[in-house]
């Protein structure tokens, strides 16, 4: 297992690379470059900038997240061809510069959805929740709520040119239902899978978060049956998921160390990240401890291990703590904690892999 943090890039980040650098056992940067608009394509120059700047940092820079889809890919107008090429050689230009991995979504108009970004805990912490209440009506008052709270940054898919254009994009989205964006995504995955397979790096697709269907929208990453339906379209290793427990533990339903059972060798990269249910699917995130959240972050732990998973892992969302201000769900602290209590854990389930040899061990010593 590599332990990992998303970064924005020097522009985008107040976090230093020099601060992640000094987390224990964080090894790599998860990157992107976040300027460049959706559907062009990824210079080599601008990549091979930032994985010497992560590098020169005495990280690594192996996994993208994300690159994102053009609209009409999803939509599946006839202009997609074009967009798809232009993401096969931004997968070729990433594949030269040594990524592995590349994390994408795809939800159509939004990203994930929140309806608060400083959710007040007892502690005194702020992290972001999800009331349910607040997505029946216009979603404008959605995309209020989060410009008005997200601190002057622009969060992954919220980026104001694209909210100028939502209304267009619920027209354009009319007649796509859940069978043609799957469709259309398979048309995607036939596309592209082969070039991964050629230049090695594997494609691991976000859950839709939350995992249901948002503002009449529909939505292809949720479930089980999702998951067997996204293998199916193009069976390959080289068609992952980005297991995001968070996300998919935001449906009680789902079984989270079930789905990484079966799912196990289609899972290149992992979100690991702790939520709380609140009542009727509403839930607020929580600091990584199992104690502090729903999801048992040990049992989790454990699939991957179990399932030998040696892929790629980053805490995500972490709480707002210690005063500190930034992207929401992004700040350092809180995330920092969470990849030093994983570490932990998995440290225990390395070392704790040969036990049953142990009580044999005691009892010879004993004699
Ligand atoms: C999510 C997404 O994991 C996360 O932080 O909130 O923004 C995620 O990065 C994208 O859906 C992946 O494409
Ligand atoms: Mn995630």
């Amino acid at each position: 297992m590599q332990m990992t943090f998303r970064w924005y890039g020097s522009n985008d980040d107040k976090i230093k690379l020099s601060e992640i650098r000094q987390i224990p056992g964080c090894k790599g940067i998860v990157g992107a470059l976040f300027d460049i608009p959706v559907g062009e394509v990824w210079p080599k120059e601008r990549i091979a900038a930032l994985k010497m700047q992560v590098e020169d940092a005495g990280l690594k820079l192996e996994v993208i997240e994300s690159v994102n889809i053009h609209d009409d890919i999803k939509i599946g107008l006839p202009s997609r061809d074009k967009y798809i090429e232009n993401y096969i050689q931004t997968i070729r230009n990433l594949a030269e510069y040594g990524i592995k991995v590349i994390c994408y979504n795809f939800m159509p108009i939004f990203d994930w959805v929140r309806t608060d970004l400083a959710y007040e805990l007892p502690d005194g912490s702020t992290d972001l929740a999800f009331e349910h209440k607040k997505v029946e009506g216009d979603p404008s008052d959605i995309i209020k709520s989060v410009e008005d709270s997200s601190n002057g940054y622009v969060l992954p898919g919220w980026e104001p040119e694209r909210l100028a254009q939502v209304k267009q994009l619920f027209k354009d989205y009319s007649g796509v239902d859940e069978e043609k964006l799957a469709a259309n995504m398979e048309y995607f995955l036939q596309a592209i899978i082969p070039v991964c397979e050629q230049v090695g790096i594997k494609m691991a697709i976000h859950p839709d978060d939350p995992p249901r269907p948002l503002f009449g929208l529909p939505r292809l990453f949720k479930n089980r049956e999702d998951m067997l339906r996204i293998v199916k379209m193009y069976d390959s290793p080289y068609n992952g998921f980005t297991f995001c427990t968070g996300s998919l533990g935001e449906n009680p339903k789902n079984d989270v160390p079930a789905l990484i059972r079966e799912f196990g060798d289609k899972i290149p990269f992992v979100h690991a990240r702790n939520i709380k249910f609140l009542t009727d699917g509403d839930f607020h995130e929580s600091a990584h401890l199992s104690s502090e959240g729903s999801l048992d972050m040990y049992e989790i732990m454990k699939a991957l291990h179990d399932v030998g998973f040696d892929g790629y892992m980053r805490p995500d969302h972490g709480r707002m703590i210690w005063g500190e201000t930034g992207r929401p769900g992004y700040g350092l602290y809180d995330r920092a904690l969470g990849i030093t209590y994983l570490n932990g854990l998995w440290e225990a389930l390395e070392k704790g892999s040969d036990k049953p040899n142990k009580p044999s061990a005691v009892h010879s010593s004993a004699q």
